[in-house]
């Protein structure tokens, strides 16, 4: 078998179309520019050709397509957001995900799974109780359930969390929380916004941004200068090395964030887990694999190296709410960087740059934002005024100290 898939592999007949074509060289001239080739650049890509008839479009990405926060989250999808910004934010990206397999022709393995947040205690009960009130007011379908009902629904659960840890006294539960395939997620937008006739330059990494007079002008890439007056920054992780290009002061501070997968199983784990309590999410893919992950890293880092530490850290937590997990075997691990904002809410918009639109403050809430940052950030360069959804996340709410406080609505304590 091997042997065969090498030889289907290597051979020029190979059945299968490009998912996208490689473009022959980067071009003098573009309407836009959109740095980063990530879920959100290449979503914004499809909406501005679908949408705008915008196609004179080139997404540059420095690695391979998805190499950054894209291919490196735990691809868990909710809206149980706090405030009503937050809550009609990602409960249109919700939503958008939940029909985005038929939009862009592709199965994206989006799977409803409901989005348990375990509380260990009375009080945490109270503020998950809190939380589904403010959720329901907000239109969000989310409540409190009980210990029996989350045993009813994950069995495998060891409600007494071993006597290790303090028990389980219900969970708040939210049921459009689901998964989804993240780097198919890429995939799928590039090859919408490819057919559209955008073009996809990967191993293309800018140097400089050209600004005069306040106004974009153009690009330096390492494989030649672009003209454009307009430049979308969708790089997450990587912003603040694009917004010095243009000496754009933004509060974002990096840190890492790790995840690990466990040798494919059986499925059997039909929810996603979330204990803030043990720093904790877990779900099962569509591949069978224990997806999981933990808080932050506790300290400022431009690094995505993966550690013992975490990945010990995180198996035992797991054990002590699923000790039958004791033979699974981990697999891999990795790390991601998150650009956190002081608010837990993302900086999305138009700039006092003139051409220079963000797209940027993903922290660890990123993924699940992706349809919805594409539709948004179209429409912001497009029409250069910001779409109603992102007004409140605009840079200057940090200058109006007009925040929006999402902290309480991370899944674990950040
Ligand atoms: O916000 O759901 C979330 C999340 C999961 C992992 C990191 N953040």
């Amino acid at each position: 078998m091997p042997h065969r898939l090498l030889k289907f592999a290597l051979s020029p007949d190979y059945p299968e179309s490009r998912m996208f074509r490689a473009p022959p060289r980067l071009g003098d001239r573009y309407d836009v520019v959109i740095i980063g080739g990530g879920g959100h650049g290449l979503a914004a890509a499809y909406y501005l050709a679908r949408d705008y008839g915008i196609t004179n479009v080139a997404v540059l990405e420095k690695d391979y397509i998805g190499a950054g926060g894209t291919g490196r989250n735990t691809a868990i999808v909710r809206s149980n957001y706090l405030t009503p910004e937050g809550a009609a934010f990602y409960q249109t990206s919700l939503e958008l995900f939940q029909d985005l397999s038929r939009d862009l022709d592709y199965n994206l393995f989006y799977s409803e799974r409901g989005h348990f947040t375990l509380a260990h205690s009375p009080a945490s009960l109270r503020t998950q109780r809190w939380r589904a009130e403010v959720n329901k007011h907000l239109g969000i379908d989310s409540r409190v359930v009980t210990p029996d009902f989350i045993k009813e629904c994950v069995p495998e659960l060891d409600l007494s969390c071993g006597g290790h840890q303090a028990p389980i006294y219900g969970a708040l539960y939210h049921p459009p929380g689901a998964i989804a395939r993240h780097d198919a997620v890429a995939w799928a937008y590039a090859r919408g916004a490819d057919e559209r006739g955008v073009e996809i330059h990967q191993n293309v990494s800018v140097t400089d941004i050209d600004v005069r007079d306040g106004q974009v002008v153009g690009v330096q890439t390492d494989q030649g200068y672009i003209a454009t007056n307009k430049v979308l920054s969708a790089v997450a992780g990587w912003t603040t090395s694009i917004t010095e290009m243009v000496d754009l002061r933004t509060p974002l501070v990096i840190y890492p964030l790790q995840a690990l997968v466990s040798e494919p199983l059986k499925p059997f784990l039909n929810h996603i887990v979330v204990s803030a309590s043990l720093h904790l999410y877990v779900s099962q893919s569509t591949r069978g694999e224990l997806v999981g992950g933990a808080s932050l890293d506790p300290y400022e880092l431009i690094s995505m190296r993966s550690t013992l530490d975490f990945a010990e850290g995180l198996a035992g937590h797991m054990l002590d709410l699923f000790p039958c997990w004791s033979q699974v075997n981990v697999v891999r691990q990795w790390g991601g960087l998150c650009d956190m904002t002081p608010d837990f809410s993302p900086i999305m918009g138009t700039t006092p740059i003139e051409g220079f639109y963000i797209d940027a403050g993903w922290g660890t809430w990123g993924f699940k934002a992706t349809p919805v940052s594409g539709l948004t950030m179209a429409h912001t360069v497009a029409t250069d005024a910001d779409h109603p959804l992102i007004r409140p996340f605009h840079l200057q709410r940090f200058s109006n100290f007009q925040l929006v406080g999402e902290k309480g609505a991370a899944s674990v304590g950040h």
